[in-house]
Protein backbone atom coordinates (compact mmCIF):
# COMPACT_ATOMS: atom_id res chain seq x y z
CA UNK A 1 0.00 0.00 0.00
CA UNK A 2 0.89 3.73 -0.86
CA UNK A 3 2.89 5.39 2.04
CA UNK A 4 0.55 8.47 0.47
CA UNK A 5 -2.43 6.59 1.88
CA UNK A 6 -1.70 7.10 5.70
CA UNK A 7 -0.46 9.45 7.89
CA UNK A 8 3.25 9.21 9.08
CA UNK A 9 2.67 9.55 12.66
CA UNK A 10 0.76 6.56 13.17
CA UNK A 11 4.00 4.92 12.09
CA UNK A 12 5.17 5.89 15.73
CA UNK A 13 2.35 3.59 17.27
CA UNK A 14 3.64 0.05 16.85
CA UNK A 15 1.69 -2.76 18.40
CA UNK A 16 -0.39 -2.91 21.23
CA UNK A 17 -0.41 -5.53 23.70
CA UNK A 18 -3.45 -5.30 25.10
CA UNK A 19 -4.70 -6.04 21.27
CA UNK A 20 -2.87 -9.06 20.51
CA UNK A 21 -3.25 -10.76 23.93
CA UNK A 22 -6.51 -9.89 24.38
CA UNK A 23 -7.43 -12.00 21.39
CA UNK A 24 -5.19 -14.64 22.23
CA UNK A 25 -6.91 -15.30 25.05
CA UNK A 26 -10.54 -15.22 23.53
CA UNK A 27 -9.24 -17.50 20.42
CA UNK A 28 -8.07 -20.08 22.71
CA UNK A 29 -10.77 -19.66 25.42
CA UNK A 30 -8.07 -19.41 28.39
CA UNK A 31 -8.96 -18.63 31.85
CA UNK A 32 -7.73 -15.12 31.99
CA UNK A 33 -5.32 -13.85 34.48
CA UNK A 34 -4.66 -11.28 31.75
CA UNK A 35 -6.45 -7.95 30.82
CA UNK A 36 -7.00 -5.84 33.78
CA UNK A 37 -11.01 -6.12 34.43
CA UNK A 38 -12.74 -7.74 36.89
CA UNK A 39 -14.80 -10.94 35.94
CA UNK A 40 -17.57 -9.98 38.69
CA UNK A 41 -20.21 -7.19 38.57
CA UNK A 42 -20.23 -3.87 40.11
CA UNK A 43 -21.64 -3.09 43.04
CA UNK A 44 -25.14 -3.02 43.57
CA UNK A 45 -25.94 0.41 44.18
CA UNK A 46 -24.21 1.47 40.89
CA UNK A 47 -25.80 -0.80 39.17
CA UNK A 48 -28.87 0.27 40.21
CA UNK A 49 -27.69 3.94 39.56
CA UNK A 50 -26.79 2.91 35.89
CA UNK A 51 -30.66 1.18 35.40
CA UNK A 52 -32.31 4.39 37.02
CA UNK A 53 -30.24 6.40 34.47
CA UNK A 54 -31.26 4.81 31.79
CA UNK A 55 -35.16 4.96 32.99
CA UNK A 56 -34.35 8.50 33.88
CA UNK A 57 -36.34 10.29 30.90
CA UNK A 58 -35.34 11.29 27.31
CA UNK A 59 -32.45 14.03 28.53
CA UNK A 60 -30.51 11.10 30.28
CA UNK A 61 -30.16 9.44 26.46
CA UNK A 62 -29.02 12.99 24.61
CA UNK A 63 -26.06 14.65 24.85
CA UNK A 64 -25.05 16.22 28.12
CA UNK A 65 -22.30 19.10 28.90
CA UNK A 66 -19.17 18.54 26.62
CA UNK A 67 -16.90 18.64 29.50
CA UNK A 68 -18.51 16.27 31.92
CA UNK A 69 -22.35 16.00 33.22
CA UNK A 70 -23.04 18.35 35.75
CA UNK A 71 -24.22 15.87 38.61
CA UNK A 72 -20.46 14.40 38.00
CA UNK A 73 -18.40 16.93 37.99
CA UNK A 74 -19.94 18.26 41.02
CA UNK A 75 -19.69 15.45 42.96
CA UNK A 76 -15.90 14.47 41.92
CA UNK A 77 -15.21 18.76 42.76
CA UNK A 78 -17.04 17.72 46.70
CA UNK A 79 -15.22 14.08 46.75
CA UNK A 80 -12.09 15.27 45.69
CA UNK A 81 -11.78 18.61 46.95
CA UNK A 82 -11.34 16.63 50.81
CA UNK A 83 -9.12 14.51 49.75
CA UNK A 84 -6.87 17.35 47.60
CA UNK A 85 -7.09 20.11 50.13
CA UNK A 86 -7.62 22.61 47.49
CA UNK A 87 -11.19 24.00 46.60
CA UNK A 88 -11.86 22.11 43.54
CA UNK A 89 -13.94 24.17 40.53
CA UNK A 90 -16.39 21.56 39.30
CA UNK A 91 -16.86 23.43 35.84
CA UNK A 92 -12.97 24.65 35.37
CA UNK A 93 -10.36 21.99 37.39
CA UNK A 94 -12.41 18.76 35.92
CA UNK A 95 -12.91 16.87 32.61
CA UNK A 96 -14.43 14.25 32.17
CA UNK A 97 -13.07 11.70 29.32
CA UNK A 98 -13.82 8.41 27.46
CA UNK A 99 -12.19 6.06 30.28
CA UNK A 100 -8.37 7.03 31.94
CA UNK A 101 -7.15 6.39 28.98
CA UNK A 102 -8.42 9.37 26.66
CA UNK A 103 -7.65 11.84 30.01
CA UNK A 104 -4.08 10.75 29.45
CA UNK A 105 -4.09 11.23 25.51
CA UNK A 106 -6.02 14.88 26.40
CA UNK A 107 -3.10 15.70 28.23
CA UNK A 108 -0.16 14.30 26.16
CA UNK A 109 -1.41 16.15 23.21
CA UNK A 110 -2.90 19.58 24.67
CA UNK A 111 0.56 20.15 27.19
CA UNK A 112 3.45 18.30 25.03
CA UNK A 113 4.91 20.05 22.17
CA UNK A 114 7.27 18.66 19.03
CA UNK A 115 10.63 18.22 20.57
CA UNK A 116 9.47 18.01 24.54
CA UNK A 117 10.74 15.66 27.27
CA UNK A 118 8.60 13.78 29.05
CA UNK A 119 10.12 11.79 31.91
CA UNK A 120 8.93 8.39 32.34
CA UNK A 121 9.09 5.79 35.62
CA UNK A 122 10.04 2.52 34.53
CA UNK A 123 7.80 -0.06 34.66
CA UNK A 124 5.09 2.11 32.97
CA UNK A 125 1.49 1.46 31.66
CA UNK A 126 2.19 1.09 27.90
CA UNK A 127 0.38 3.41 26.53
CA UNK A 128 2.35 6.82 27.79
CA UNK A 129 5.19 6.05 25.06
CA UNK A 130 3.24 5.73 22.13
CA UNK A 131 0.88 8.78 23.14
CA UNK A 132 4.11 11.15 23.96
CA UNK A 133 5.29 9.99 20.53
CA UNK A 134 2.03 10.68 18.46
CA UNK A 135 2.48 14.02 20.48
CA UNK A 136 6.11 14.75 18.54
CA UNK A 137 7.79 14.55 22.42
CA UNK A 138 10.57 12.36 23.51
CA UNK A 139 10.05 9.96 26.08
CA UNK A 140 12.75 9.57 29.01
CA UNK A 141 13.34 6.67 31.17
CA UNK A 142 13.57 6.35 34.63
CA UNK A 143 13.65 2.87 36.27
CA UNK A 144 12.66 1.96 39.56
CA UNK A 145 15.08 -0.80 40.90
CA UNK A 146 15.04 -3.21 43.81
CA UNK A 147 16.69 -2.01 46.66
CA UNK A 148 18.47 -5.67 46.87
CA UNK A 149 19.42 -6.89 44.09
CA UNK A 150 19.43 -10.20 43.42
CA UNK A 151 18.51 -11.04 46.96
CA UNK A 152 14.73 -12.21 46.49
CA UNK A 153 13.00 -9.23 46.36
CA UNK A 154 9.73 -9.80 47.45
CA UNK A 155 7.50 -6.56 48.05
CA UNK A 156 6.76 -4.01 45.23
CA UNK A 157 7.93 -1.44 48.14
CA UNK A 158 11.43 -2.39 47.53
CA UNK A 159 11.63 -1.37 44.52
CA UNK A 160 12.45 2.89 44.07
CA UNK A 161 13.67 5.65 42.04
CA UNK A 162 17.79 6.83 42.56
CA UNK A 163 16.88 10.64 43.65
CA UNK A 164 20.12 11.00 41.42
CA UNK A 165 19.62 9.48 38.42
CA UNK A 166 15.82 10.78 38.79
CA UNK A 167 17.73 14.59 39.31
CA UNK A 168 19.85 13.70 36.12
CA UNK A 169 16.97 13.50 33.53
CA UNK A 170 15.67 16.74 33.90
CA UNK A 171 16.34 19.06 31.31
CA UNK A 172 15.44 22.77 29.54
CA UNK A 173 13.63 20.55 27.14
CA UNK A 174 11.64 18.35 30.05
CA UNK A 175 8.02 19.38 30.15
CA UNK A 176 6.16 16.81 32.22
CA UNK A 177 7.14 13.62 34.34
CA UNK A 178 4.59 11.08 34.56
CA UNK A 179 4.00 8.77 37.33
CA UNK A 180 1.58 5.94 38.41
CA UNK A 181 0.41 5.39 41.80
CA UNK A 182 -0.32 2.51 42.52
CA UNK A 183 1.62 1.29 39.74
CA UNK A 184 0.48 -0.75 36.90
CA UNK A 185 1.97 -3.65 36.43
CA UNK A 186 4.18 -3.25 39.90
CA UNK A 187 2.14 -2.73 42.60
CA UNK A 188 4.02 0.50 43.78
CA UNK A 189 2.17 2.70 46.00
CA UNK A 190 4.79 5.50 46.16
CA UNK A 191 5.43 6.87 49.87
CA UNK A 192 4.95 10.63 51.02
CA UNK A 193 8.77 11.15 51.28
CA UNK A 194 8.72 9.63 47.57
CA UNK A 195 6.44 11.92 46.44
CA UNK A 196 8.02 14.60 47.60
CA UNK A 197 11.49 14.07 46.00
CA UNK A 198 9.72 14.28 42.64
CA UNK A 199 7.41 17.16 43.78
CA UNK A 200 10.46 18.95 44.92
CA UNK A 201 12.19 18.67 41.02
CA UNK A 202 9.04 19.38 38.84
CA UNK A 203 9.08 22.56 41.10
CA UNK A 204 12.61 23.37 40.86
CA UNK A 205 12.62 22.52 37.20
CA UNK A 206 9.13 24.08 36.39
CA UNK A 207 7.82 20.88 34.93
CA UNK A 208 3.90 19.45 34.71
CA UNK A 209 3.25 16.15 37.03
CA UNK A 210 0.82 13.75 34.93
CA UNK A 211 -0.38 11.66 37.92
CA UNK A 212 -2.20 8.59 36.99
CA UNK A 213 -3.97 7.15 39.37
CA UNK A 214 -6.69 4.79 38.50
CA UNK A 215 -6.57 2.14 41.48
CA UNK A 216 -6.08 4.75 44.15
CA UNK A 217 -8.25 3.57 46.33
CA UNK A 218 -6.88 -0.42 45.78
CA UNK A 219 -3.85 -0.31 48.57
CA UNK A 220 -2.90 -3.15 50.75
CA UNK A 221 -1.49 -4.19 54.51
CA UNK A 222 -2.07 -0.34 55.86
CA UNK A 223 0.13 1.18 53.14
CA UNK A 224 -1.55 4.55 52.48
CA UNK A 225 -2.23 6.38 48.48
CA UNK A 226 -0.59 10.25 48.30
CA UNK A 227 -1.77 12.19 46.20
CA UNK A 228 0.97 14.41 44.39
CA UNK A 229 -1.35 17.33 43.97
CA UNK A 230 -2.23 17.57 47.51
CA UNK A 231 1.80 18.48 47.94
CA UNK A 232 2.79 22.21 48.61
CA UNK A 233 3.22 23.57 45.43
CA UNK A 234 1.74 21.06 43.04
CA UNK A 235 -1.86 21.61 42.47
CA UNK A 236 -0.64 24.22 39.54
CA UNK A 237 1.54 21.79 37.91
CA UNK A 238 -0.20 18.12 38.52
CA UNK A 239 -2.76 16.19 36.60
CA UNK A 240 -4.42 13.47 38.07
CA UNK A 241 -5.95 11.19 36.21
CA UNK A 242 -8.85 8.75 37.27
CA UNK A 243 -11.57 6.10 36.20
CA UNK A 244 -14.73 5.32 37.29
CA UNK A 245 -14.00 2.02 35.54
CA UNK A 246 -11.49 0.87 38.03
CA UNK A 247 -13.08 2.68 41.20
CA UNK A 248 -16.42 1.23 41.09
CA UNK A 249 -15.36 -2.30 38.83
CA UNK A 250 -17.03 -1.16 35.44
CA UNK A 251 -14.02 -0.69 33.62
CA UNK A 252 -16.36 -1.38 30.51
CA UNK A 253 -18.53 2.01 31.23
CA UNK A 254 -15.41 3.90 30.28
CA UNK A 255 -15.84 6.82 32.61
CA UNK A 256 -12.77 8.47 33.06
CA UNK A 257 -11.58 11.98 34.28
CA UNK A 258 -8.61 14.37 34.56
CA UNK A 259 -8.21 17.12 37.46
CA UNK A 260 -6.13 19.70 37.94
CA UNK A 261 -6.05 23.75 37.57
CA UNK A 262 -8.21 25.75 35.47
CA UNK A 263 -5.01 27.50 33.33
CA UNK A 264 -4.09 23.62 32.54
CA UNK A 265 -7.49 22.32 31.81
CA UNK A 266 -8.48 25.04 29.25
CA UNK A 267 -6.10 23.08 26.94
CA UNK A 268 -7.16 19.44 27.51
CA UNK A 269 -10.93 20.34 27.45
CA UNK A 270 -9.40 21.95 23.36
CA UNK A 271 -8.48 18.72 22.55
CA UNK A 272 -11.01 16.68 23.91
CA UNK A 273 -13.67 19.08 22.13
CA UNK A 274 -12.10 18.14 19.08
CA UNK A 275 -11.72 14.63 19.45
CA UNK A 276 -14.60 13.05 21.35
CA UNK A 277 -16.30 16.21 22.87
CA UNK A 278 -18.74 14.38 24.80
CA UNK A 279 -18.97 11.11 26.84
CA UNK A 280 -22.17 8.67 27.30
CA UNK A 281 -24.68 10.67 29.94
CA UNK A 282 -26.14 7.94 31.84
CA UNK A 283 -22.61 6.26 32.97
CA UNK A 284 -21.77 9.60 33.67
CA UNK A 285 -24.82 9.79 35.99
CA UNK A 286 -24.37 6.43 37.61
CA UNK A 287 -20.50 7.42 38.56
CA UNK A 288 -22.00 10.71 39.80
CA UNK A 289 -24.57 8.88 42.09
CA UNK A 290 -21.51 6.17 43.45
CA UNK A 291 -19.38 9.32 44.62
CA UNK A 292 -22.34 10.90 46.34
CA UNK A 293 -22.68 7.47 48.01
CA UNK A 294 -19.37 7.13 49.00
CA UNK A 295 -18.98 11.05 49.90
CA UNK A 296 -21.55 10.29 52.47
CA UNK A 297 -19.98 6.66 53.32
CA UNK A 298 -16.23 7.56 53.40
CA UNK A 299 -13.83 6.17 55.70
CA UNK A 300 -16.97 3.96 57.07
CA UNK A 301 -16.77 -0.19 56.63
CA UNK A 302 -19.83 0.19 54.23
CA UNK A 303 -17.94 2.13 51.88
CA UNK A 304 -16.85 0.27 48.87
CA UNK A 305 -13.17 2.01 49.08
CA UNK A 306 -13.11 0.03 51.92
CA UNK A 307 -14.82 -3.15 51.18
CA UNK A 308 -13.40 -3.56 47.18
CA UNK A 309 -9.72 -3.54 49.30
CA UNK A 310 -10.93 -5.91 51.22
CA UNK A 311 -11.61 -8.07 49.04
CA UNK A 312 -9.06 -8.18 46.45
CA UNK A 313 -6.80 -8.40 49.60
CA UNK A 314 -8.59 -11.72 50.07
CA UNK A 315 -7.35 -12.55 46.08
CA UNK A 316 -4.04 -11.22 46.34
CA UNK A 317 -2.71 -13.33 48.76
CA UNK A 318 -4.56 -16.20 47.52
CA UNK A 319 -2.71 -15.99 43.99
CA UNK A 320 0.94 -15.64 46.08
CA UNK A 321 0.76 -18.26 47.55
CA UNK A 322 -0.82 -20.34 44.46
CA UNK A 323 2.57 -19.20 42.92
CA UNK A 324 4.52 -19.91 45.82
CA UNK A 325 2.99 -23.20 46.06
CA UNK A 326 3.66 -23.77 42.24
CA UNK A 327 7.68 -22.57 43.49
CA UNK A 328 7.43 -18.67 41.84
CA UNK A 329 8.30 -16.15 43.62
CA UNK A 330 5.79 -12.95 43.51
CA UNK A 331 6.88 -9.62 43.93
CA UNK A 332 4.23 -8.82 46.47
CA UNK A 333 1.87 -5.80 45.45
CA UNK A 334 1.47 -3.11 48.11
CA UNK A 335 -1.35 -1.85 45.36
CA UNK A 336 -3.46 -2.33 42.50
CA UNK A 337 -5.39 -5.05 40.21
CA UNK A 338 -1.61 -6.87 39.07
CA UNK A 339 1.18 -9.20 40.30
CA UNK A 340 4.34 -9.82 38.61
CA UNK A 341 6.58 -12.67 39.55
CA UNK A 342 9.70 -14.45 37.53
CA UNK A 343 9.22 -17.36 35.11
CA UNK A 344 12.41 -18.20 34.30
CA UNK A 345 12.17 -21.72 36.88
CA UNK A 346 9.81 -22.60 34.23
CA UNK A 347 11.73 -24.65 32.06
CA UNK A 348 10.37 -24.30 28.59
CA UNK A 349 12.23 -24.71 25.17
CA UNK A 350 11.56 -22.31 22.80
CA UNK A 351 14.61 -23.72 20.26
CA UNK A 352 12.47 -24.72 17.88
CA UNK A 353 10.82 -21.65 16.79
CA UNK A 354 11.28 -19.08 14.30
CA UNK A 355 11.29 -16.00 16.85
CA UNK A 356 14.32 -15.36 17.90
CA UNK A 357 13.60 -11.63 18.11
CA UNK A 358 10.57 -11.98 20.34
CA UNK A 359 11.23 -11.50 23.96
CA UNK A 360 11.16 -14.19 25.98
CA UNK A 361 8.69 -13.28 28.32
CA UNK A 362 6.39 -12.96 24.75
CA UNK A 363 7.03 -16.45 23.67
CA UNK A 364 6.04 -17.74 27.52
CA UNK A 365 2.93 -16.02 27.51
CA UNK A 366 2.04 -17.53 24.11
CA UNK A 367 2.95 -21.03 25.12
CA UNK A 368 0.89 -20.82 28.29
CA UNK A 369 -2.02 -19.46 26.37
CA UNK A 370 -1.68 -21.64 23.58
CA UNK A 371 -0.47 -24.98 25.42
CA UNK A 372 -2.06 -24.74 28.58
CA UNK A 373 -4.87 -22.21 28.59
CA UNK A 374 -4.13 -19.90 30.86
CA UNK A 375 -3.59 -16.43 29.97
CA UNK A 376 -1.36 -13.65 31.28
CA UNK A 377 0.96 -10.59 30.16
CA UNK A 378 3.88 -10.63 29.20
CA UNK A 379 6.38 -7.50 31.47
CA UNK A 380 8.48 -6.51 29.27
CA UNK A 381 5.68 -4.43 27.57
CA UNK A 382 6.01 -1.89 30.34
CA UNK A 383 9.37 -1.37 29.26
CA UNK A 384 11.09 0.77 27.01
CA UNK A 385 13.11 -1.03 23.91
CA UNK A 386 16.51 -0.57 25.70
CA UNK A 387 15.25 -1.78 29.09
CA UNK A 388 13.06 -4.71 28.23
CA UNK A 389 15.86 -7.51 27.76
CA UNK A 390 16.48 -7.25 31.77
CA UNK A 391 12.75 -7.77 32.40
CA UNK A 392 12.05 -10.51 30.06
CA UNK A 393 11.70 -12.93 32.36
CA UNK A 394 8.52 -11.75 34.30
CA UNK A 395 4.66 -11.85 33.82
CA UNK A 396 2.25 -10.39 35.11
CA UNK A 397 -1.14 -11.89 36.57
CA UNK A 398 -4.42 -10.10 37.06
CA UNK A 399 -6.29 -11.09 40.56
CA UNK A 400 -9.21 -9.02 40.49
CA UNK A 401 -11.25 -12.34 39.10
CA UNK A 402 -13.55 -14.63 40.72
CA UNK A 403 -11.99 -17.47 42.93
CA UNK A 404 -13.48 -19.76 41.11
CA UNK A 405 -11.03 -18.10 38.16
CA UNK A 406 -8.06 -18.13 40.46
CA UNK A 407 -8.70 -21.85 41.16
CA UNK A 408 -8.92 -22.67 37.30
CA UNK A 409 -5.42 -20.90 36.93
CA UNK A 410 -3.88 -22.66 40.09
CA UNK A 411 -4.80 -25.81 38.38
CA UNK A 412 -3.40 -25.19 35.31
CA UNK A 413 -0.36 -24.09 37.30
CA UNK A 414 0.05 -27.11 39.62
CA UNK A 415 -0.33 -29.22 36.40
CA UNK A 416 2.90 -27.46 34.70
CA UNK A 417 4.79 -27.44 38.30
CA UNK A 418 4.66 -31.67 38.51
N1 LIG B 1 -3.94 3.86 33.58
C1 LIG B 1 -3.60 2.66 34.08
C2 LIG B 1 -2.41 2.56 34.96
C3 LIG B 1 -4.35 1.52 33.77
O1 LIG B 1 -3.98 0.34 34.26
C4 LIG B 1 -5.49 1.67 32.94
C5 LIG B 1 -6.34 0.52 32.53
N2 LIG B 1 -5.90 -0.76 32.75
O2 LIG B 1 -5.33 -1.37 31.72
C6 LIG B 1 -5.59 -2.69 31.49
C7 LIG B 1 -4.47 -3.57 31.98
O3 LIG B 1 -3.41 -3.09 32.36
O4 LIG B 1 -4.69 -4.77 31.97
C8 LIG B 1 -5.81 2.95 32.46
C9 LIG B 1 -5.01 4.01 32.79
C10 LIG B 1 -7.02 3.19 31.60
O5 LIG B 1 -8.19 3.20 32.40
P1 LIG B 1 -9.64 3.28 31.77
O6 LIG B 1 -10.13 1.90 31.63
O7 LIG B 1 -10.43 4.10 32.75
O8 LIG B 1 -9.50 3.97 30.45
Amino acid sequence: MSGRLHARRTDRVVKNVWVEFTNLAADYKAVNLGQGFPDFSPPKFVQEAFCKAVNGGPLMHQYTRAFGHPPLVKSLAKFFSRIVGHEIDPFEDILVTVGAYQALFCAFQALVDEGDEVIIVEPFFDCYQPMVKMAGGKAVYVPLRPKAEGKGVLSSGDWVLSAEELASKFTPRTKAIVINTPNNPLGKVYKAEELQMIADLCIKHDVLCISDEVYEWLTYDGVKHVKIASLPGMWERTITVGSGGKTFSATGWKVGWAISSGHIMKHMKAMHQMSVFDCATAAQEAVAQGFEREYELFGTPESYFQQLPAMLNHKRKKLASCLESVGLQPIMPEGGYFMITDISSVKVDFSDQSTEDEPYDFKFVKWLIKEKGLATIPVSAFYSSEHSKEFDKYVRFCFVKEDSTLDAAEDILRRISQ
